[in-house]
């Protein structure tokens, strides 16, 4: 018997150095790795959610993606039959917010149409709560641009500013349609908390799609793409192209 109910696929994408390996690290293994290598091409983790109120696990199979340009198209072809998306930036670099945009509409082109996504904004961490503090702290320095984060690991708390605002992030993705949160890989704060929105989102829209193929007279055993209930596996209406069974 599967140790999971439904199985669903998850991607991780978003620039270069925004911490997609060290969340993914800090999700599956609570650690977290202070000179991570840049990922190349991808990289799977699984990780199983409970569903509170029913007690329904959902198997998380997740594919860390490189941010980097050069992997692109490779990454890309992964995005296929993901019911669920993390989608990270720094709030550190305020660059790899403002791509966002361009990892979402990546995401709705290739992933499935329904699929549920969640910005992240990473390295929470380095950003008091208290900004005006920090300034203060700081001497008021405007604090140099820097082409990549990961360039930041090397810099000291005090040229790490916060550059994009909970306020903006919180806005673009109400104006989306998506869910938002922040967090810190290296502190592990809202780590599991981002997974698991998203987790809940699929399991929410699954029985919503049950709902209304049962509506519609589908057989028992249906599924929304990009999710399998372990209940109907092996029945050939969860035998699509859309599943994501990975052996
Ligand atoms: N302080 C802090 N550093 C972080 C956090 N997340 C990641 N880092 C650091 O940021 C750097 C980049 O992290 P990665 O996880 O490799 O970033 P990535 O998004 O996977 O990068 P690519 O694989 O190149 O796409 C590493 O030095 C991490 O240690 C965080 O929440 N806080
Ligand atoms: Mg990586």
């Amino acid at each position: 018997m599967a140790s999971w109910d439904f199985l669903s696929k998850f991607i991780i994408v978003g620039d270069s150095g925004v911490g997609k390996s060290s969340l993914l690290v800090q999700l599956t293994d609570q650690r977290f790795l202070a000179e991570p290598d840049p990922t190349i091409g991808v990289e799977f983790g699984s990780y199983v959610v409970t569903i509170d109120e029913t007690g329904e696990k959902i198997k998380c199979q997740c594919w860390d993606t490189a941010g980097s340009e050069t992997f692109r198209s490779i990454t890309r072809s992964y995005y296929r039959g993901a019911a669920g998306a993390l989608l990270v930036y720094s709030i550190t670099h305020r660059p790899s917010f403002l791509h966002i945009a361009e990892w979402l509409k990546d995401v709705r082109e290739h992933a499935e149409e329904d699929v549920s996504i969640i910005l992240v904004g990473n390295m929470s961490d380095l950003c008091p709560e208290d900004e005006s503090e920090e300034e203060e702290e700081e001497g008021n320095e405007t604090g140099s641009p820097q082409s990549t984060p990961s360039k930041k690991r090397s810099s000291t708390k005090a040229n790490l500013r916060r550059q994009v605002t909970r306020k903006e992030a919180e806005e673009f993705a109400k104006k989306e349609g998506i869910m938002f949160v922040e967090t810190s890989a290296k502190t592990g704060s809202n780590v599991e908390e981002a997974f698991k929105r998203a987790a809940y989102d699929i399991h929410a829209r699954f029985h919503a799609s049950s709902a209304n193929q049962s509506r519609a007279g589908m057989t028992a055993g249906s599924t929304r793409p990009g999710v399998i209930a372990a209940s109907a596996q092996g029945t050939d209406t969860n035998r699509g192209r859309n599943c994501c069974i990975i052996a």
